[in-house]
C-alpha cells in the first residue's frame, strides 16, 4: 500500500454554513475539492490520530465515491479505526449515537440534509466532535482557515473497499469496521420509549403512515416500526433510499411531503397519525388526522409531557430553542420553573447546554427536535416520542395539541421563505433592517407597538463565546415577533426567511387559519423590510 502526498491548490469557498459544507455535486467533483476539505478537517481535529472516526452518509448521489476517498485519506492520516455504516449509510442521529457509544474522536457525516440529491443537485459534509454533536463555530472557522492555504493532502493508493458486507477489514494499519447502520440506534430508542405500550397501540388497530421520502430513514423506520413495534407493513412509505430521493425534495414539510399530507387529510379514512423525516434523518414532521403540528408546538408539547415517558421520567433540567422558533416552549418552561435558552439557528449551539446538563430537550422551527440522548436533532426519536405519548394518553395528536393550547395558550406561527434571491439584494435588505433597528423601537405599526428591534447576539452561557448577527428581531409589546434572517444551508443565491408569530391566550380564538391569524403581521413584515420590491417577488416560495 502506497502512502501518497498530493500537491493541491486551495479553494476559496470552503466555509462551512449552518451545518457543514454544502455545495452542488459538480463542485465537490472538482479534482481535489473534497480532499482539500477533508484534509483541513483532519488537520484541525488533531485529537483524531490513533483514534476512532465514525463515517457514513444519507446515501445521496456521490456518497459512495466520497466514502472511499475519505477512508483512504483517513488511513494516510494515521486514524486507527473507522466505523462505517454498511453501504456507507448512517443517519445523522445514528452517527451521533455511534460517536458517543464508541467514544470516537469524531465523525464525518455526508449529507446535504433536506436538499435534493442527484448528479446536479446537492452534496455536503460535516464534522461532528467527540460529544457526537456538530463541530462548534471555532472549529469550523479553523477548518475554513486551513482550507484557504492548504498545499497538500495525504491519501493511500489502494482499491476501493467493499462496503456491502458487514466485516472488519484492514486498510494499511487502519481497521475498517463495517457495521449494521440501524441496530445500535434502534436499541437506543428502546431504552427511551415504552415499546410495549406502543406495540399495544398498534395491535389495537392504530394506523400510521411514515414518509421516509426515499431517504435514509427507510431502513430505520422499517426495523423500528414494523419489526420491533408491529405496525402494518404499509406504514412506511417511500422507504427505499435512492441516490436522488426519487427526484423529490426530502424536506418533511407541508409543501414537500405533500403525498403524506394528502393521505392525512383524506377525511375519516385517514390514518390516525402521520410523520416524515428528511434526507439524513434528523428532521421530523408530525401530522395528525387532518391536523398539522407545527415544530414549535411539537417542542412545547414534548417539554410539557416528557416526564410521562420512560427516558425522561425523572423530569427535564431545562429546554432550549433557536431564536426564530416560537416562544411556545418558554411558556411551558415558565410554568415548570425551569430555564428556557434562546440560541442562534444551528444545532451546534445546543451542544454545550446539553453537555453541561442545563437542558434535556431542545428544538427548532426548522422541523428539528431532540434530547440529551444524542447531540443531533433526531427525526425518528421525535416520531417515537409522539407515538409513546399518544399511547400513554390514549388521545389523538390533535387532542393533545388542543389541550396544550387550552392550558398554555396558542402561538400562531409561520415561516415564509424567499428562495434563490440575489445575494447582494439579500444582504442589502438585512443591512437596511439593521440600520433602522433603533428607529423602529417605540413605533406603532398597524395595531402593534414595537417593543424593540435588534440584531440577535448570543453569548454561550457555558464557554462565553459570542455569536453576533444571528437575525433581526422585531419584537412587539404583546410578545408578537417578526424575525428576518438569511439561511445558512442553501446552495443557490440567498434564501430570506421571515418568521412570524402571534400569541393568543383566548381558547375561543384557537381555531383560526394560521395565515389569516397572522395576516396583519405578514403585511407589516413585508412593509418594514420592503421585501416585494427589493426582491421582485410577489409571494414567498415556501410557507411552512
Ligand atoms: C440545519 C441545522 C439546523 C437549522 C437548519 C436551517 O438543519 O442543523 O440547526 O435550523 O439547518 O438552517 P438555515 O435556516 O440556516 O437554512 P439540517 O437539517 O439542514 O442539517
Amino acid at each position: 500500500m502506497k502512502y501518497q502526498t498530493i500537491s493541491t491548490q486551495a479553494f476559496s469557498d470552503q466555509q462551512p454554513g449552518t451545518s457543514g459544507l454544502r455545495k452542488k455535486v459538480p463542485v465537490f467533483q472538482q479534482p481535489h475539492y473534497l480532499e482539500n476539505f477533508v484534509q483541513s478537517v483532519f488537520q484541525v481535529a488533531d485529537n483524531i490520530k490513533g483514534h476512532t472516526l465514525v463515517l457514513g452518509g444519507d446515501g445521496r448521489y456521490y456518497n459512495k465515491q466520497a466514502i472511499q476517498i475519505i477512508l483512504k485519506m483517513a488511513a494516510a492520516n494515521g486514524i486507527a479505526r473507522v466505523i462505517v455504516g454498511q453501504d456507507g449509510l448512517l443517519s445523522t442521529p445514528a452517527a451521533s449515537a455511534l460517536i458517543r457509544k464508541h467514544r470516537a474522536a469524531g465523525g464525518l457525516i455526508l449529507s446535504a440534509s433536506h436538499n435534493p440529491g442527484g448528479p446536479k443537485a446537492d452534496f455536503g459534509i460535516k464534522y461532528n466532535i467527540s460529544n457526537g454533536g456538530p463541530a462548534p463555530t471555532s472549529f469550523t472557522d479553523a477548518v475554513y482557515d486551513v482550507s484557504k492555504r492548504i498545499t497538500e493532502y495525504y491519501i493511500v493508493a489502494t482499491d476501493d473497499i467493499d462496503l456491502g458486507t458487514r466485516a472488519s477489514l484492514k486498510m494499511g494499519d487502519m481497521t475498517v469496521e463495517i457495521i449494521d447502520p440501524v441496530a445500535d440506534y434502534a436499541d437506543l430508542m428502546e431504552q427511551l420509549f415504552d415499546f410495549k405500550r406502543i406495540r399495544q397501540l398498534f395491535s389495537n388497530g392504530f394506523k400510521m403512515r411514515f414518509d421516509a421520502m426515499h431517504a435514509i430513514t427507510g431502513p430505520y423506520a422499517s426495523e423500528i416500526l414494523h419489526n420491533r413495534l408491529g405496525a402494518d407493513v404499509d406504514t412506511v412509505m417511500n422507504g427505499i433510499p435512492l441516490e436522488d430521493f426519487g427526484g423529490g425534495h426530502p424536506d418533511p414539510n407541508l409543501v414537500h411531503a405533500h403525498e403524506l399530507v394528502e393521505i392525512m387529510n383524506s377525511g375519516s379514512q385517514a390514518p390516525d397519525f402521520g410523520a416524515a423525516s428528511d434526507g439524513d434523518g434528523d428532521r421530523n414532521m408530525i401530522i395528525g388526522r387532518n391536523f398539522f403540528v407545527t415544530p414549535s408546538d411539537s417542542l412545547a408539547v414534548m417539554a410539557a409531557n416528557a416526564h410521562l415517558l420512560p427516558g425522561y421520567k425523572k423530569g427535564i433540567s431545562g429546554v432550549a430553542r433557536s431564536m426564530p422558533t416560537s416562544s411556545a416552549v418558554d411558556r411551558v418552561a415558565d410554568q415548570m420553573g425551569i430555564n428556557s435558552y434562546e440560541t442562534p439557528t444551528g444545532w451546534k449551539f445546543f451542544g454545550n447546554l446539553l453537555d453541561a446538563g442545563k437542558i434535556s430537550i431542545c428544538g427548532e422551527e426548522s422541523f428539528g427536535s431532540g434530547s440529551d440522548h444524542v447531540r443531533e436533532k433526531d427525526g425518528l426519536w421525535a416520531v417515537l416520542f409522539w407515538l409513546d405519548l399518544i399511547a400513554c394518553k390514549q388521545q389523538s395528536a390533535e387532542q393533545i395539541v388542543r389541550d396544550h393550547w387550552s392550558e398554555f395558550g396558542r402561538n400562531y406561527y409561520s415561516r415564509h421563505d424567499y428562495e434563490a434571491i440575489d445575494t447582494n439584494i439579500a444582504n442589502e435588505l438585512v443591512q437596511a433592517l439593521r440600520d433602522q433597528a433603533s428607529a423602529l423601537t417605540g413605533q406603532t405599526l398597524g395595531s402593534y407597538e414595537v417593543d424593540y428591534c435588534d440584531d440577535f447576539s448570543y453569548t454561550d452561557p457555558v464557554d462565553n463565546s459570542i455569536s453576533d448577527h444571528q437575525g433581526i428581531r422585531l419584537i412587539f409589546k404583546d410578545g408578537s415577533r417578526i424575525i428576518y434572517r438569511l439561511s445558512g444551508t442553501g446552495t443557490e443565491g440567498a434564501t430570506l426567511r421571515v418568521y412570524i408569530e402571534r400569541f393568543e391566550a383566548d381558547s375561543d380564538k384557537h381555531d383560526m387559519e394560521t395565515q389569516q391569524a397572522l395576516a396583519e403581521l405578514i403585511t407589516i413584515a413585508d412593509q418594514v423590510a420592503d421585501i416585494k420590491s427589493r426582491c421582485g417577488r410577489q409571494a414567498p416560495d415556501v410557507i411552512t
